[in-house]
């Protein structure tokens, strides 16, 4: 591409900022040049459209159960397609939307955010996002054949030859192997970014938290993925060639699976939250106006999360015959991770704490963030606790828990994220009367649906049961679930809406909307190929301030 720049002088709309852009020399046809570029924004757009798709098949699939749960003997559905439907649902929800949904962000943030002109190696960035949507393709094909049934931790032996003959549990040992091929060219790609290639004078206690969290989202990805990987190439030859790595028959051993499986898994929802919380790092103190409380206290304790996490899985073993001894020392190492999680929530308060608060819509899904992930993490800390969770393991108790830590930690926290950084991405801004009313149909819809299925996990309903019969009383709360979710739908349906309207007919966002504090906000929007002309050099944590500033002091104001 470099040999084929033409450069033209280009002023953004804020006179302050005069950017040199370099316009790369584009093919006849939009859709060619964006199949093979290499700019670590189009890619991060490539991801965050193909995420955004998966995340409406997730969601049709989701709606598709709780349709069928919404009233006793439901016949909707049948057994064999509501095993495929969860399987699918959540294999569909984290590999393909939230962490890939994350990567997206990270790859168009990252690089602007320490003032970088791309990521370290721009064709392997590019690689990652087409593995993974070969991956995607290869899960999604399953609809036409049969689609995988034993859950997306698909523990042997459901998931064996015998039980699973069909080649939909092939294809998504496949899919697994891809994005994790994917994933770990992707986290090698991130810590060599930001290893070395950070703006002069951006030490490490200048690094932005949403940057922090990306590179212990990479260290996480970097240690767990090679163990999933390993995983799902025994099952792999344990259904396709006679190996019995899992198969008690042939001298292995179930748990085995359960161990590697977990020790991937659990990290996994670390991969998953923590950009989450860098996100909603970003979004507070530049809402709050104050600069953010305990910067490193948070970036340490995302550090901490990171290296607790990966000491946690057997809490996901509870209920197999294992010496007490183990599971009272992982229930020690898992209530842990409350203490950084807990340092966390307690400086974003405090940043919010007395200051001049700007009531924006990415301010109100970070609120949303912090209510709803401290129920899930409250939730965490029971069933941490095992003959807590003796009682409730397999209960719509822990399905309530995880949708609250997951949907609730990661979406909120992506949509904080859209809502902050759709100015930049793309120019418009979104409209804050229609961000709100998604805001409050999201939220109120999202704990519809799944607060009351704590109590009906109190009550003894199993998880992944397609219908329960009358006599249970469950229905009720079924019900309001069910009503719950399109409550939802409407909410994510209306942000979508936005997006679309905006993009065409927002107001125009110039470089800086916000006034916000870290370099992505120092180039135009969207920024040019080459995100910036000239790189400032870093002076403190929040550079948009110190640039603000001189420009003032020189009289050249902000206005
Ligand atoms: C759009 C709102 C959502 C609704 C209405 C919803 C609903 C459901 C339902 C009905 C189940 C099956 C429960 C069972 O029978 O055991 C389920 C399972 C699951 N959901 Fe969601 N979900 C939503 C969003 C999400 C998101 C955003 C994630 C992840 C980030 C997620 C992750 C999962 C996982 C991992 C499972 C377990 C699948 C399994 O048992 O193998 N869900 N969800
Ligand atoms: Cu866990």
């Amino acid at each position: 591409m470099s040999a084929t720049v033409e450069t033209s002088t280009h002023v953004a709309q804020s006179p302050e900022l005069v950017t040199r852009e370099i316009r790369p020399k584009r093919s006849k046809h939009e859709w060619i040049d964006w199949m093979l570029t290499v700019d670590h924004k189009r890619i991060g757009i490539l991801y965050i459209v193909t995420t955004s798709v998966f995340f409406v098949l997730g969601g049709v699939e989701a709606m598709m159960m709780r349709l069928q749960l919404g009233v006793a003997n439901n016949s909707l559905i049948s057994p064999d397609q509501y095993n495929q439907l969860f399987t699918m649902h959540g294999t569909t929800m984290l590999f393909l939307f939230v962490a890939p949904m994350l990567a997206g962000f990270a790859n168009y943030f990252v690089p602007l955010m320490i003032g970088a002109r791309d990521m370290a190696f721009p064709k392997l960035n590019a690689l990652s996002y087409w593995l993974l949507l070969a991956g995607g393709l290869v899960f999604y094909a399953t609809l036409f054949f049969t689609p995988p049934e034993a859950g997306w931790t698909s523990y042997p032996p459901l998931s064996s030859a015998i039980y699973s003959p069909s080649g939909g549990q092939d294809a998504w040992i496949f899919l697994i192997h891809l994005t994790c091929v994917a994933s770990l060219i992707g986290a090698i790609n991130f810590v060599a970014t930001i290893v070395t290639m950070r703006a002069p004078g951006m030490t490490w206690s200048r690094v932005p938290l949403f940057v922090w969290s990306i590179l212990a989202y990479s260290i996480l990805l970097i240690i767990a993925l090679p163990v999933a990987a390993a995983a799902v190439t025994m099952l792999l030859t344990d259904r396709n060639f006679g190996t019995g790595f899992f198969d008690p028959t042939l001298g292995g051993s179930p748990l085995l699976w359960q161990n590697l499986f977990w020790f991937f898994g659990h990290p996994e929802v670390y991969i998953i939250v923590l950009p989450a919380f860098g996100m909603i790092s970003e979004v507070i103190p530049v809402f709050a106006r104050k600069q953010i409380f305990g910067y490193k206290a948070i970036a340490t304790s995302t550090m901490l999360i990171a290296l607790i996490s990966m000491f946690v899985w057997f809490h996901h073993l509870y209920t197999t015959p294992s010496p007490t001894i183990v599971f009272a020392l992982f229930m020690v190492t898992t209530l842990l991770v409350a203490i950084p999680t807990g340092v966390k929530i307690f400086n974003w308060l405090a940043t919010l704490w007395k200051g001049s608060i700007v009531t924006a819509s990415p301010l109100y899904f970070a609120a949303g963030f912090l209510s709803v992930f401290v129920l899930g993490g409250v939730t965490g800390i029971f069933l941490a606790v095992f003959p807590v969770d003796w009682q409730l393991q397999d209960t719509y108790f822990v399905v309530a828990h995880f949708h609250y830590t997951l949907m609730g930690g990661a979406v909120f926290g992506i949509l904080a994220g859209l809502h902050y950084w759709f100015p930049k991405m793309s120019g418009r801004m979104l409209n804050e009367k229609l961000a709100k009313a998604s805001f409050w149909l999201i939220f109120a819809g999202f704990n519809i649906t799944f607060l009351i299925q704590h109590s009906l996990g109190l009550e003894g309903m199993p998880r992944r049961i397609y219908e329960y019969g009358a006599s249970t009383g469950w229905q009720t709360e079924n019900l309001i679930s069910t009503a719950g979710s399109f409550v939802l739908s409407l909410g994510l349906l209306l942000v979508a809406i936005n997006v679309l309207r905006s993009l065409k007919n927002g107001a125009v966002a110039g470089p800086d909307p916000w006034k916000a504090n870290t370099l992505e906000w120092f180039t135009q929007s969207p920024p040019p190929a080459n995100n910036f002309d000239v790189i400032p050099t870093v002076r403190s944590l929040e550079p948009m301030k110190d640039i603000r500033a001189e420009l003032e002091g020189s009289g050249r104001g902000d206005s």
